[in-house]
């Protein structure tokens, strides 16, 4: 099959009307994913932004078959989807799954795992935005060092959140699976051509996409786009997959851009001191120091 690009990929719309705010990153990732792999498409959506914008009766937003699971069951539910239509003689569709980062990284990660141990023919795309954003920005395990959340507020003492992001592109790796990458939506091309290749791969496919949410992150809607370039740019984000037992880097910026200038455009990072900004640039640096020493180029 031809190499699909941002001029290839369908013009069909999969994914309109929806109720996401502007600038939305997640509805960008949804939207581009489907345009990828057409209308032969089961998609399952647990709770979260994107089943919240897009599952509004009578104006429904998905034109492929779509269904909401519960929040922990993403991957349960892309199981039976997928073996359920085998069974009724189906061959040519893809089961696909869009997550948040709280339902796949804390309450729908045993359902991950299971499946990944499973091996069962899936496509699982976590849309990271960093924080449970459809309850009110709570934090979630994947919200980064030092993030202001209604959960983890930023005081005197206390800078935000204490806790680094789990790296759930390296846990999904970690079952050994068929296929794992990670992607932001900053980088369309790069992001549709690893959807594109899941969907030829089979058993289970992990992907993980950066997508900033305005509202969230106290950015402009207009700077989606930007701001999830400059966190690729600035180190604290990396494009890379892992295939075939290997881990493989996408891109390496010639030299990284500014860490504080990453951070301090956003309103949750704001309140963030000299010394807070140091200690990110140091947890970056050890990242990248393992991988310049575990990845292929
Ligand atoms: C079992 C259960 N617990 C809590 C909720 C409430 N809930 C609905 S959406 C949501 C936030 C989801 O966050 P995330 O997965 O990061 O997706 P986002 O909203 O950021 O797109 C929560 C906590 C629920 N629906 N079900
Ligand atoms: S709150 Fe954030 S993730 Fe949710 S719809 Fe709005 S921009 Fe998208
Ligand atoms: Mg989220």
């Amino acid at each position: 099959m031809a190499n699909k690009t941002a001029e290839s990929i369908s013009r069909d719309e999969f994914f309109y009307g929806h109720k996401a705010c502007a600038g939305c990153g997640g509805s960008l990732a949804v939207r581009a994913a489907l345009k990828v792999l057409g209308p032969n498409v089961v998609s399952v959506l647990p709770a979260g932004c994107m089943s919240a914008v897009g599952f509004n009766f009578p104006q429904l937003c998905f034109s492929n078959n779509s269904i909401i699971s519960t929040f922990a069951g993403t991957a349960s539910m892309l199981t039976g989807v997928e073996a359920g239509l085998r069974a009724r003689g189906y061959k040519d569709f893809t089961a696909v799954g869009f997550a948040g980062d709280g339902g796949t990284a804390d309450i729908g990660i045993q359902a991950l795992s299971g499946a990944i141990d499973r091996n069962d023919n899936i496509i699982y795309i976590c849309y990271d935005n960093e924080a449970y954003m459809n309850t009110g920005i709570q934090k979630s395990g994947l919200t980064p060092f030092g993030a202001k959340t209604t959960t983890t507020p930023a005081g005197k003492n206390i800078h935000g959140n204490i806790r680094p992001k789990k790296n759930m592109f390296e846990i999904a790796a970690a079952h050994d699976i068929p296929y794992a990458a990670t992607a932001s939506i900053g980088n369309l091309p790069d992001f549709i051509k690893k959807v594109q290749k899941a969907s030829q791969i089979q058993g289970t496919k992990y992907i993980h996409v950066i997508a900033p949410c305005p509202t969230g992150w106290g950015v402009a809607p207009d700077e989606t786009v930007a701001i999830a370039k400059e966190v690729v740019e600035s180190g604290l984000w990396y494009l890379a997959e892992y295939e075939n037992g290997n881990f493989k880097l996408n891109y390496k910026p010639k030299e990284f851009s500014s860490v504080e200038a990453y951070l301090k455009k956003q309103g949750r990072f704001k309140h963030l001191a000299d010394e807070d900004i140091k200690l990110i640039e140091a947890s970056r640096d050890k990242k990248w120091e393992y991988i310049n020493k575990n990845f292929e180029l």
